[in-house]
């Protein structure tokens, strides 16, 4: 794996993830308690023995920088390296990213580095397990320019994505970004019965959609980049490429998730939480890594605790209950505290553990407080018998004082102090 080099597309904006994005960028959000979600494409990188890896990002990258500096050290044997690519003005050109093939092309110096045959595209904001290894074999076995990793998903879904029709080996003929009508999806359509005889259960899905994970020969990439002007993959390089070079398709079938949304984000991280969650954290031989705190074990006096994840350095009190949630670094929970179906981040310090100092609330949560469907960003200070419950029939995205609602969830943003008896 020596050879190939990964670029993680680190996100444009990240709109749809605010406010958690307000003050970091996309791949710098919390993710699973004590993980950022960058350390997911970077763990897979890792566990596939790629060492080369380039984030490219454009906005509020401090506290990611300081992430990736403080978790990713290679040793000097490995060669290894993460390194952020923001966008900036160079002599060539003064633009942001036009899109994903664009933030490409502005890199391609990184690319034509000696030592490198292969790249490989990640999207910063999924959460699945994926041995690289065995796309790349796949790759070569079939002498492919490109390969793009594909999902069967179901029509109802197809809109989302990029879908693409193969024919019997495996390569692309047809690729249409986002079909939106019926017609459109009856180009790409691929029969469910043809899925299920290559070994993977259709259970009626009839589409194949693009996963975002991409690996180029560098040639093609290099060529595809420089002697056009395509702004996108979906939209505008893999339409393009599928006449003119070797595309493959790789068939996977496991857990995979887009996080880009409040919604899939919130999903995302309670799915983890539960009992049998669909992406495991506690596989030996594919950890996923991420910046090491040396914090002490969790204190719970007295608190219920069902179907939950609690990260390090947390103290939950007598009487607390704790409810399919995800319970971040040194959270603390005061007395009689209701959580359920929460993400809670936790914070940068462990605070006065419940003792106030002044008028403010404690950084935590309060005694007594009802936290329900709702996402509690890091460094809060939510008062004694604060109820966060979302009112039947309140809009889907609205706001009420500093608390925000966002595709139905209720989002507190960082360091928001909400004083005792708050109620939304
Ligand atoms: P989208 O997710 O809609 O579809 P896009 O918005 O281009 O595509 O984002 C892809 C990835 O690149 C995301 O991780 C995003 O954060 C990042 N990104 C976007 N703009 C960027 C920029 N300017 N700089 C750096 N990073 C940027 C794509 C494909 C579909 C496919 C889905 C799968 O186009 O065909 O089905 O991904 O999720
Ligand atoms: P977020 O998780 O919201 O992105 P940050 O990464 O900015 O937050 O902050 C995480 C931790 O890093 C905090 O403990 C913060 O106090 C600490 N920190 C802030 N600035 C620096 C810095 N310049 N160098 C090292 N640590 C810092």
């Amino acid at each position: 794996m020596h050879n190939i080099a990964c670029i993680v597309l680190g996100g444009g904006k990240g709109t749809r993830l605010l406010p958690l994005t307000a003050e970091r960028s996309k791949p710098a959000v919390p993710l699973a308690g004590k993980y950022r979600i960058i350390d997911i494409p970077i763990s897979n990188c890792i566990n596939s023995g790629i060492r080369r890896i380039y984030l490219l990002t454009q906005f509020n990258s401090v506290s990611l920088h300081r992430h990736i500096r403080q978790t990713y050290t290679f040793d000097q044997f490995s060669n290894g390296f993460v390194e952020i690519l923001a966008a900036q003005q160079t002599n060539e050109g003064e633009a942001w990213y036009q899109g994903t093939a664009d933030a490409v092309r502005k890199q391609l110096r990184y690319l034509q580095q000696p030592g490198i045959d292969y790249v490989l595209i990640l999207s910063g904001d999924q959460l699945y397990r994926m041995d690289f290894r065995d796309m790349l074999k796949y790759h070569q076995q079939s002498k492919a320019d490109v390969t793009i990793a594909a999902l069967p998903v179901d029509a109802a879904k197809a809109a989302s994505f990029g879908i693409m029709r193969v024919n019997d080996d495996f390569r692309v003929e047809g690729f249409l970004e986002k079909p939106k009508t019926k017609a459109e999806l009856d180009l790409v359509r691929t029969s469910p019965d043809w899925i299920d005889a290559r070994g993977i259960p259709s259970e009626g899905r009839d589409c194949l959609a693009n996963m975002g994970i991409y690996l180029f020969n560098r040639k093609t990439l290099v060529e595809m980049l420089e002697k056009t002007t395509y702004a996108d993959f979906g939209k505008e390089v893999f339409p393009a490429a599928i006449r003119a070079r070797k595309v493959q398709l790789h068939l996977f079938d496991g857990y995979w998730e887009d996080i880009g949304t409040i919604r899939s984000f919130f999903e995302a991280n309670l799915a983890l939480a539960a009992p049998n969650p669909p992406f495991r954290l506690d596989l030996h031989d594919s950890p996923i890594y991420t910046h090491a705190r040396f914090l002490p074990p969790t204190r719970i006096d007295g608190a219920s605790i069902i179907g939950s994840l609690v990260a390090d350095g947390c103290r939950i009190e007598q009487g607390a209950v704790v409810k399919n949630s995800m319970i971040g670094l040194r959270c603390y929970i005061g007395p009689d505290a209701t959580i359920q179906e929460s993400v809670l981040m936790g914070a940068d310090e462990y605070g006065s553990q419940g003792e106030r100092t002044g008028d403010e609330p404690a950084l935590g949560i309060g005694q007594g407080a009802v936290i329900e469907r709702a996402i509690v960003d890091k460094n809060c200070r939510i008062g004694d018998r604060v109820t966060l419950r979302l009112p039947k029939g309140f809009p889907e995205n609205g706001e009420r004082g500093p608390v925000l609602v966002r595709d139905g969830i209720i989002v507190v943003p960082k360091g928001t102090s909400l004083p005792d008896g708050w109620t939304f």
